[in-house]
């Protein structure tokens, strides 16, 4: 009864527009899909997404070869597999496509059949999803990171940060947690409109106002922060993503103004922004491959989270590197950086034996799939980053969250921030 009889895939479109990959896995009994998302400021070491370059149909966007070898090759190869063994059904399409960043079958198309094939099984064993993960069996909520105002590579307007955040941390219960982003939210935006700025927002939801300093974004979340009532760095913690990958050139960074500056300069303005602003996370604040930067800036924080995305692409092997050079104390979770749900659980399961901070991540153009949500719960993450309280795809996982946090009901607890 578990074993799959068919794989089948369709393109769907993210919440960019873009075309997307959605796969739908069958057994006799019963079926299930799941759609593939996209990141815009990704890394380079990230397993590849195939597009169909050439296609000037769809502009070069379409994933309609990713979507054929799903119904041809992938269907192929699964037929007769249980859906239960997802390391051995992640392993088959591992091997079948044969290469180190997945450039023959794509991670999008991988990743779709291997997110549908977890909840089929979830689904045949009735188990909730976040159930089926055995990572965490006393089942905690994460913190959300909730991004509330966009820059970088997300929006047009000219902030060089590309996510600037709230984490509630003196929240006691997830919907306690989503009120209180609720309320700063609706601060922010108000003192946007005050000021006369636009308050449309960005691809992750977040407001995009045409300001162009960092310290601008701040003093404006700090402010709506005391507005709704909340101590900064107390009830609630600015967290940030640089993206530095994206303001890096020559070894120098232009992250905290248009001129680029070297690494020292770089970290004197980090510590800065941290004091004054009483940051406590901050993501890929520096490139990919500037091991020492990172090292750097580790030695000179004590309490501040750093969080490897660009850095890590969700791989064993770099996530292993970053632990032995020092590197950060916590690790951004993508899927599609990877391309299996076995291989993102391995890195998971190593990043926490080690002691680091497992963050589940959303990427920029996402859909109405929850996966990570659950996923979240699941792995003991204690923290989830996936948007803002706008546009539904983001919505989307925070409200399957409550609906997890009421069915535990009295066993409900938040994870540890701390
Ligand atoms: C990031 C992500 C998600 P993207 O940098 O952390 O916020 O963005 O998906 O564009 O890589
Ligand atoms: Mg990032």
């Amino acid at each position: 009864m578990s074993k799959i009889i068919q794989v089948k895939a369709r393109q769907v479109y993210d919440s960019r527009g873009n075309p997307t990959v959605e796969a739908e896995v069958y057994t006799t009994k019963s079926s299930a899909t799941a759609i593939c998302p996209s990141g815009a400021s990704t890394g380079t070491f990230e397993a590849y997404e195939k597009r169909d370059k050439k296609n000037k149909r769809y502009l070069g966007k379409s994933v309609l070869s990713a979507v054929n070898l799903i119904n041809t090759k992938i269907s192929k190869k699964l037929k007769g597999h249980s859906v239960h063994n997802q390391e051995r059904i992640d392993t088959l399409m591992i091997n079948l496509d044969g290469t180190k960043q997945k450039i023959n079958l794509g991670a999008n198309a991988i990743l779709a059949v291997s997110m549908a094939v977890k909840k089929l099984s979830a689904k045949l064993k009735n188990k909730p999803l976040y159930k089926s993960f055995l990572i965490n069996k006393n089942f905690q909520l994460p913190y959300p990171l909730m991004n509330i105002i966009n820059g970088g590579a997300h929006a047009d307007n000219g902030l060089r940060i590309q996510e600037f955040m709230i984490r509630p941390d003196k929240a006691k219960s997830f919907s306690e947690a989503m009120r209180i982003c609720f309320l700063v939210i609706k601060n922010l935006s108000k003192l946007i409109k005050d000021r006369g700025l636009s308050t449309s927002v960005g691809d992750e939801g977040g407001f995009a106002p045409m300001i162009s300093s960092n310290e601008q974004a701040l003093d404006l979340i700090v402010l709506a922060i005391k507005k709704s009532g909340f101590v900064n760095g107390k009830d609630v913690s600015i967290c940030l993503d640089v993206a530095a990958n994206e303001l890096f050139k020559k070894n120098k960074y232009s992250i905290h103004s248009k001129n680029y500056i070297s690494v020292e300069q770089s970290i004197s303005g980090f510590l800065r922004i941290i004091k004054k602003y009483k940051i406590k996370s901050i993501e890929d604040p520096f490139a990919e491959n500037d091991w020492q930067a990172w090292n750097k800036l580790m030695k000179l924080t004590k309490n501040t989270q750093i969080v490897g995305d660009d850095l890590y692409v969700t791989n064993l092997e770099r996530l292993k590197k970053g632990f032995l050079n020092i590197s950060s104390n916590a690790i951004l979770i993508k899927l599609n950086q990877i391309g299996t749900v076995s291989e993102t659980i391995d890195v998971i399961k190593f990043a926490q034996a080690v002691g680091f901070k497992t963050i589940i991540s959303h990427r920029s153009g996402d859909s109405e799939d929850t996966f990570i949500a659950d996923m979240a719960v699941g792995t003991n993450s204690n923290q989830i980053k996936t948007g803002s309280l706008a546009r539904s795809e983001r919505v989307a996982k925070y409200n399957q969250l409550i609906r997890i946090e009421e069915e535990l009901g009295k066993k409900a607890r938040m994870n540890k921030i701390y």
